[in-house]
Order: structure tokens, then sequence, then C-alpha cells
């Protein structure tokens, strides 16, 4: 799942969660974008701090992982590339692409995107407000055989975007239970998304530490 993740939320996670279990995936890898292609215009949080809020986000998903392919590599992070990339990775294995609806409705509009759809499968989580019925009629442009490499897939209609999340925080209203603890006690003590701060470095004492017995001694 490729994603900007500013910040990743319970949307993110639930998506990829129901498409592991629908198309029986071994394992979902989660991308962050290094410079999403879409949002040249839009200042983004630095890449380390999305990075850091998604392995927090991670850590209770054994299924779950994480790949830094797209900040590592310089220049746009086109998803084609990507996608060549977790070929050589994971040679034979067959790959699915895991986005949002509204994501996909603009498919047309990625680069090399016949390309991409001849090396993966997609998957199209709705979300609310976005109707798939419209899939192929957004879609007419592509030929069918790679039409048919787009599933839709149902997940609860969580109203979760990462754009309201970084509203409620600049805002001073609650973010609790829109995703992560850890996500939400990383963003608080960073200082992200707050009108003219800048946020501090990642704390990378972030993860829960253990004391010898299991109980947790500290968190973010
Ligand atoms: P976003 O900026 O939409 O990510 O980027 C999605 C991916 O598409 C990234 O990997 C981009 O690099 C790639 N992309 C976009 C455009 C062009 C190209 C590539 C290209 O190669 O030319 P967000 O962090 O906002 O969201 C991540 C995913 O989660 C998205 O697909 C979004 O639709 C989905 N999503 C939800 N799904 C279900 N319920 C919710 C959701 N909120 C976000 N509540």
């Amino acid at each position: 799942m490729g994603g900007t993740f500013d910040p990743i939320h319970y949307g993110h996670l639930v998506a990829a969660e129901g498409a592991r279990y629908q198309f029986r995936l071994d394992k979902v890898v989660f991308i962050p974008a290094g410079r999403p292609p879409h949002k040249t215009a839009q200042e983004i949080s630095p890449a380390r701090h999305r990075i850091m809020m998604t392995l927090l986000a991670l850590q209770s998903n054994p299924h779950f992982t994480f790949s830094s392919v797209e900040v590592e590599r310089p220049g746009p992070s086109y998803t084609v590339d990507t996608v060549h990339e977790m070929r050589r990775c994971f040679p034979g294995a067959e790959l699915y692409f895991i986005t949002g609806a509204d994501a996909v409705l603009e498919i047309l509009s990625w680069y090399r995107v016949e390309e991409l759809l001849s090396l993966c499968y997609f998957v199209a989580a709705t979300r609310p407000g976005y109707r798939l019925e419209n899939l192929q009629q957004c879609l007419g442009g592509l030929p069918g055989h790679l039409l048919q490499r787009i599933y839709t897939m149902e997940v609860p209609a969580l109203a979760i975007s990462s754009t309201d999340i970084r509203r409620r925080v600049r805002e001073g209203r609650p973010i609790k239970y829109l995703l992560p603890e850890a996500v939400e006690r990383y963003i608080y003590r960073v200082g992200l998304y707050r009108d003219g701060a800048v946020p501090a470095e990642p704390l990378l004492a972030a993860t829960p530490c253990r004391a010898a017995d299991g109980r947790e001694e500290e968190t973010l």
C-alpha cells in the first residue's frame, strides 16, 4: 500500500487489513511516498516523520511490514517504479497495490498506467463519498484486459482522512480514535501540524520500551 501517510490513520489500516484478508495476501508492505507525484503543489511533512508514524502504526499487526524504497529514491515517487522494485524484491510473487477508490478513479493520470497495471493488480477500497459503480465509466479509456486487473473491495465506511486529522490538530480538536494511539502521541510530542511550529526531530525511542518483566516502561 502506497501513500503519503501524513498521517497514517485507521482508514488506511482497515483497508490494508481488509485487502489482506480478502485477497489472502501473505503480507502488506506499507510504502510512504518520498515525493508524491500528485501532491507537488502541496506542503507535506518531512519523510522522516511520515516514516516514524507509519512504523508506529504497523506494530500491532504481524502481517504488516514497511519499505523505504520511495523515500530513498530521488525524484517523484512513481508507483510504476516502486512496483518494478517490489517485483525484484519478491520474484514470482503476485502483487496487489492497495488504494482508495478516489485514488483509483484518477488512475488514468498516473505515470505509465498501462505498464503499471500489467505488473500488478489494483485493489480499490470503497471510501465514503466515492461510488465504485463509476469505475468502468471513469476508466473507459483503459483496455478491457487492464480494467479487469482492478478489483474493488468494500471496507467499513471510515470517514477518516489525513487532511481532517491535520486540520483538527491545528484547531486543537481531538484526533483520538481516528488513528493509533502511538501515532497520536508522536504527533503531539514532535509538534506536527501546528501552524508555524517547526517539528522536532523524530524520536527514535518512539516504540514502547519494555521493562524486563514485560511491563511497558515508556511510550511516546
Ligand atoms: P495518497 O497521497 O492518496 O496517499 O497516495 C496514494 C498512492 O498513490 C501513493 O503511493 C502515491 O505515490 C500513488 N500515486 C498517486 C498519483 C500518481 C501516481 C502515484 C503515479 O505513479 O503517477 P494517502 O496517504 O492520502 O492515502 C493512501 C491510500 O489510502 C490512498 O489510496 C487513499 O485513497 C486511501 N485512503 C483510504 N481508504 C479507505 N478509507 C479511508 C482512506 N483514507 C485514505 N478512510
